[in-house]
């Protein structure tokens, strides 16, 4: 007798080599989201190992770049009387309000120096709107301005997507949610990623994936 349990711990091991039809997304590894940075992601910085392992092992990497203006939408700053991780309700619906993070050209907006992604073929920005955030690399909060990735990776004939960065609970599980919902298969590399978790946002992100279609794996799974 085989428990569900095991047997998705089973296919879950499977190792997977990535093909010329794969791609990494590695979303906001950037100094804002780092121990020290104005929205450090708790244990951030462990993702930046794993992470220069698997570009090595993927023929397609893509970056990801949170890319705010001053006093955007976003932030708690630009609302009177609101603190960071409090919630709004904007035009669009719910939005966390964050502390002032990767606003455009600053340091805090740059991407790790630790990550070894030259090979990286695209570097695409999100959350460029003053009025409109974006944790997903495909599609805005508004849920309805496409950022154009998803029509990149159909022109390259990439079919499916890996997950990785910062944070999982965040831009990770949005990217991966909507790489799905465009019809790519879409993977989320578990130990290469690190939560926010405020509010319990990160049980909710997971059981969104799962519920979009999104698989999760280990590192050790790629090879
Ligand atoms: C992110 C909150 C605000 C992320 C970006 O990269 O997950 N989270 N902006
Ligand atoms: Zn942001």
């Amino acid at each position: 007798m085989v428990r569900a349990s095991q047997r998705r711990k089973t296919a879950a091991m499977i190792p997977i080599a990535p093909t010329d039809h794969d791609v990494l997304i590695v979303v906001d590894v950037q100094t804002d989201f780092l121990p020290g940075g104005a929205l450090a992601v708790p244990d951030g910085d462990a993702v930046i190992p794993p992470i220069n392992a698997l570009i090595q092992r993927f023929a397609h990497v893509v970056l990801t770049q949170d890319w705010h203006t001053p006093g955007h939408i976003s932030f708690a700053s630009s609302h009177a009387g609101k603190t960071p991780f409090q919630m709004i309700e904007l035009a669009y619906g719910d939005q966390v309000l964050w502390p002032d993070h990767c606003v455009q050209g600053t340091r805090g907006a740059a991407l790790s120096d630790a990550l070894e992604a030259s090979k990286a073929e695209l570097v695409i920005r999100k959350g460029f709107h003053p009025e409109v955030d974006s944790y997903s690399a495909f599609m805005e909060a508004d849920r309805n301005t496409p950022t154009g990735l998803a029509g990149y990776f159909k022109s390259r004939g990439f079919t499916r997507v890996f997950v990785c960065g910062l944070a999982t609970d965040y831009c990770v599980g949005w990217t991966a949610i909507d790489a799905r919902a465009a019809g790519f298969d879409s993977l989320v590399i578990e130990d290469a990623c690190r939560a926010i978790d405020s509010n319990g946002s990160l049980a909710k992100a997971w059981a969104a994936m799962a519920g979009g279609g999104v698989q999760r794996i280990m590192a050790e799974g790629v090879v």
